[in-house]
C-alpha cells in the first residue's frame, strides 16, 4: 500500500440493524474499488469481512472486521460492525475508531431496532454519521417511507443526496441532486444522463429542501441563500462536509449493493465529503487524573489506542490500533501506560479480512494491526517513554446475561483461567464473575446467541470444553423468632475423651446487622478459654448452612450457661458443642429463608412501559417509581429477586421490542415467600 498523509485517509465503519446489508456492502465496495476481482456472497459463505468459521456457519457477523484500500488518492480503513444485538461490543469498538459512522438501512424494513441504539452510540460520542438506504432492488422497498421515519426519529440534519430511478426490480439507478445528474447502472458500472421526467418533479422539491439543509448549517451562505443566491454543487459539497464533520448534517445516499447500484458513488461521498481523522477535532486522554482535550500532530509524538484484541491462528495474539497522534514504524518501542512495560511493534499489518499485508508505518490516524503483543490488551494506550496518558476505556453496555461455566474436564478446568482471560481480552463485552457464596464462576454475556458463541470460541480458538448450568442464587436463612437449646458433646470411652456443653438462646437481628456473639457466662460455667471456641463453631455453621441449608445472618446468639469436664474439655469440644446447640436453638427459632434483592434501572420505550410493569410485577418486583427517560423513553426503578432476573436481559428484549435494556446491582435479603422458600430447600437439599 502506497504511503499516504492523514488527509488522504477515511475510517469508516458499517454500522445499522442485522441484515440490512452491511457485510454485502462491504464487499461490493472492496470490489467497486478493484480491491478485489470477484463479489462474495453471505451466504455462500466467502466474503472478505465475514472471514471467521463461525459467522460463516450462521451467515451473520459476529465481530468487527477491518479491510483496508485504496480508492482515488485515498485509504479507506472499512470496518464492518454486527448489527445483532448481542455483539453491542464490537459497535462500540468500532466506533470508537471511526471517524465517519455509515449507517447501513434497508429500505424494505426501514429504521430498525439497532440502527436506533446505534445511533445514539454515535450521537453520544458526537461521531460524523451518513446513510446508505440500501436493497431499492427489494419489492416492497420505499424510499420515501424510510426517508420519512429517518427524519422523524433522527431530526432535520438528514441531507438525501440522492433519489431512486425506478423502484423493485425495476430499479435501476440513482439522481445525484447537487449536480442534477441521473446514474443508470448495468452490472456496477454507472452511465451518467439527465435526470429522467419521471423523478424530475420529486428531484426539484428535494434538492430544494437540502440546499435549505445544507445552507442552514453554514451562517454565510444562509445570508446569501435568503438574498436570493444559490450556491453552487462544489460550494453545497464543500459546506456539506463542513456539516458532516461537525455531525450536523447526515447525507443519505440509495443504492443496492447486490445489485451494485450507487456503490461508486458511496466511495466518492465516503472520500470527497467523509471527514479525515484530522477533521474530526480533538480526542480525548487522561493524564494526571484529569481529562485533557488534545488536537492529532500528524509529527507529533506516537500515541495509538488498541480498540480490540485478536487471537490469530497464523500470529497468535493480534492487536488492532488507530495511531491518534504521530507515526508509528516497525521496531518502534511505546510504553503500554496500563502496565508501563515497554512494547515492541515488530510485526504491523495492514489487513484485508482475513488478509494481512506487512506494512513499515502508519501516519496519524491510520488503523493497523500489530502482531504479538502478548501483554497488550484492549483499551490500552501506548505512548511513547516519560507521557503516561491514558486514553479513555470504550464505553460497552454491562452484560446482563449470567451462565455458570464448569470446565468439561480436569484437562479442561487446567487450561480454563488462562483461556477464560484471553476470551475476555479478545471481548471485553463479557465478564467473568468467580462467586465465592455458590462457588460458581459465572460468565456474563449480552445475548444467549453472544454465550453460546463464546462458549464456541472457548473451544475452537482456546482449546477448552465448559458446559453451562443453572446460576445458584445466593439465598441464605436467618431466625424470626428466639429459642434456647443446649449443644452437648460427649465422648468419653476410656482414656481421654471429649466433653463440652454449652446453653444458646438465639435472637433474631435487624437485616445487615449481622453475627453478634454474647458471652453471658458467669461463675466460669465454661472456661474462658473455651468460650471462643464455641463461638468459632457457631460462625463455622453460619458459614456452612443453617438448619435449611443455605449461610445464616443477622443473628444474635448468647451463651449463657454450659459445662465442662477438668480433663476431658478442649476447643474442639466446645465448638462442637457450638455447632450443634445453635442448629438445635435456630431448628426452634422459626428459621426463614431470604433471598437477595437487586435495584434495577429499565429504561424502555414508552409504549412498552405497560408491559414491563405487568412483568415486574410477575416477577415479584417492587416497583418504586417511574420517570421520563430520554425522548420517548420512561425510567423504571424497581426493586426484583435476583432469582427472577437471571433471564431477564432476553425477556425483557422481547417485552420491549429489543429497544429496553436495565442494571441491576445487589441490595438487599427479604424473606421468600412461604411456597416459593419450600422450593427451594428441597432443590438445594436434593442436590
Ligand atoms: N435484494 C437485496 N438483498 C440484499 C442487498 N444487500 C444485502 N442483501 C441481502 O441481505 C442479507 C443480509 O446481508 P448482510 O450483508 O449479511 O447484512 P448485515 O447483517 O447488515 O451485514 C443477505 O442475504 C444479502 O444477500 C440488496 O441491496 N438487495
Ligand atoms: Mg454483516
Amino acid at each position: 500500500m502506497r504511503a499516504v498523509t492523514p488527509a488522504q485517509i477515511r475510517n469508516v465503519v458499517l454500522v445499522g440493524h442485522g441484515g440490512a446489508g452491511k457485510t454485502t456492502l462491504a464487499e461490493a465496495l472492496l470490489h467497486a474499488a478493484g480491491a478485489t476481482n470477484r463479489l462474495g456472497r453471505v451466504e455462500d459463505g466467502n466474503t472478505v469481512m465475514d472471514h471467521d468459521a463461525e459467522e460463516r456457519e450462521r451467515a451473520m457477523s459476529m465481530t468487527v472486521s477491518l479491510a483496508q484500500f485504496e480508492w482515488e488518492d485515498h485509504k479507506v480503513n472499512l470496518l464492518d460492525a454486527p448489527g445483532f444485538p448481542d455483539f453491542i461490543g464490537e459497535v462500540a469498538a468500532a466506533l470508537r475508531v471511526a471517524d465517519l459512522a455509515l449507517f447501513v438501512i434497508s429500505a424494505v424494513d426501514g429504521v430498525e431496532v439497532q440502527t436506533e441504539v446505534t445511533w445514539r452510540m454515535a450521537a453520544a460520542l458526537g461521531i460524523p454519521r451518513a446513510i446508505f438506504l440500501n436493497k431499492l432492488d427489494r419489492e416492497r422497498a420505499s424510499f420515501d417511507t424510510t426517508l420519512a421515519q429517518l427524519q422523524e426519529r433522527f431530526g432535520s440534519g438528514i441531507a438525501p443526496l440522492q433519489l431512486p430511478i425506478g423502484a423493485d426490480a425495476d430499479f435501476s439507478g440513482v439522481v445525484d441532486l447537487l449536480t442534477a445528474t441521473a446514474y443508470r447502472y448495468r452490472e456496477g458500472t454507472a452511465e451518467a444522463g439527465p435526470v429522467p421526467p419521471e423523478v424530475a418533479e420529486l428531484e426539484e422539491q428535494v434538492r430544494e429542501s437540502l440546499v435549505e439543509g445544507i445552507v442552514a448549517a453554514d451562517d454565510d451562505l444562509l445570508e446569501k441563500y435568503l438574498e436570493g443566491e444559490v450556491p453552487s454543487a462544489d460550494v453545497l459539497s464543500g459546506a456539506l462536509a463542513a456539516g458532516v464533520a461537525r455531525a450536523e448534517v447526515f447525507p443519505l445516499l440509495c443504492g443496492s449493493a447486490t445489485q451494485q447500484v450507487g456503490v461508486d458513488r458511496l466511495l466518492g461521498l465516503i472520500c470527497e465529503i467523509g471527514p479525515s481523522p484530522v477533521d474530526v477535532g480533538p480526542f480525548t486522554v487522561i493524564a494526571g487524573g484529569e481529562a485533557i482535550e488534545v488536537e492529532p500532530e500528524p509529527e507529533g509524538e506516537p500515541l495509538a489506542f488498541v480498540f480490540k484484541s485478536v487471537a490469530d491462528r497464523h500470529v497468535g495474539q493480534l492487536s488492532m490500533l488507530k495511531v491518534l497522534s504521530g507515526h508509528v514504524h516497525h521496531d518502534d518501542h511505546l510504553v503500554d501506560t496500563r502496565t508501563s512495560g515497554d512494547v515492541r511493534l515488530h510485526t504491523l499489518l495492514f489487513l484485508k479480512g482475513a488478509e494481512q499485508v506487512h506494512a513499515d508505518e502508519a501516519v496519524t490516524g491510520d488503523i493497523l494491526a500489530v502482531a504479538k503483543l502478548t501483554d497488550v490488551h484492549t483499551n490500552d494506550t501506548l505512548a511513547p517513554k516519560g507521557k503516561p496518558v491514558v486514553v479513555p476505556q470504550i464505553e460497552i453496555p454491562p452484560p446482563a446475561l449470567p451462565a455458570a461455566i464448569r470446565a468439561h474436564t480436569q484437562a479442561d478446568d487446567d487450561k480454563l483461567s488462562n483461556a477464560v482471560h484471553r476470551l475476555l481480552d479478545e471481548d471485553p463485552s463479557l465478564r467473568l464473575e468467580r462467586n465465592e457464596e455458590t462457588h460458581q464462576t459465572v460468565l456474563w454475556s449480552q445475548g444467549e446467541t453472544h454465550l453460546r458463541s463464546s462458549i464456541d470460541k472457548l473451544q475452537r480458538k482456546f482449546g477448552v470444553s465448559v458446559d453451562t448450568e443453572e446460576v445458584h442464587v445466593a439465598y441464605r436463612e436467618t431466625i424470626s423468632g428466639s429459642a434456647e437449646a443446649e449443644g452437648r458433646h460427649k465422648k468419653q470411652s476410656g482414656g481421654r475423651g471429649q466433653y463440652g456443653v454449652c446453653s444458646l438462646r438465639v435472637a433474631p437481628r435487624t437485616r445487615g446487622e449481622g453475627f453478634e456473639f454474647v458471652d453471658a457466662i458467669v461463675g466460669g460455667a465454661i472456661p474462658r478459654q473455651y468460650i471462643p471456641a464455641v463461638e468459632k463453631g457457631i460462625a463455622e455453621t453460619m458459614a456452612e448452612g443453617g438448619v435449611l441449608g443455605f449461610p445464616v445472618v443477622d443473628v444474635q446468639v448468647t451463651c449463657y450457661d454450659g459445662k465442662y469436664h477438668a480433663v476431658d474439655s478442649d476447643e474442639m469440644s466446645f465448638k462442637i458443642a457450638g455447632r450443634s446447640g445453635f442448629k438445635e436453638a435456630c431448628q426452634k427459632a422459626s428459621p426463614v429463608l431470604l433471598e437477595p434483592i437487586s435495584r434495577v434501572e429499565i429504561i424502555v420505550p414508552t409504549e412498552s412501559q405497560g408491559d414491563v410493569l405487568g412483568d415486574l410485577n410477575a416477577r415479584r418486583g417492587r416497583v418504586q417509581g417511574t420517570e421520563a427517560g430520554n425522548e420517548g423513553e420512561q425510567l423504571i426503578l424497581a426493586y426484583v429477586p435476583t432469582a427472577e432476573l437471571l433471564r431477564y436481559a432476553i425477556d425483557l428484549r422481547s417485552l420491549s421490542g429489543g429497544r429496553g435494556h436495565f442494571t441491576a446491582e445487589h441490595d438487599h435479603y427479604d424473606p421468600v415467600p412461604g411456597h416459593l422458600a419450600e422450593k427451594v430447600i428441597a432443590e438445594a437439599n436434593a442436590g
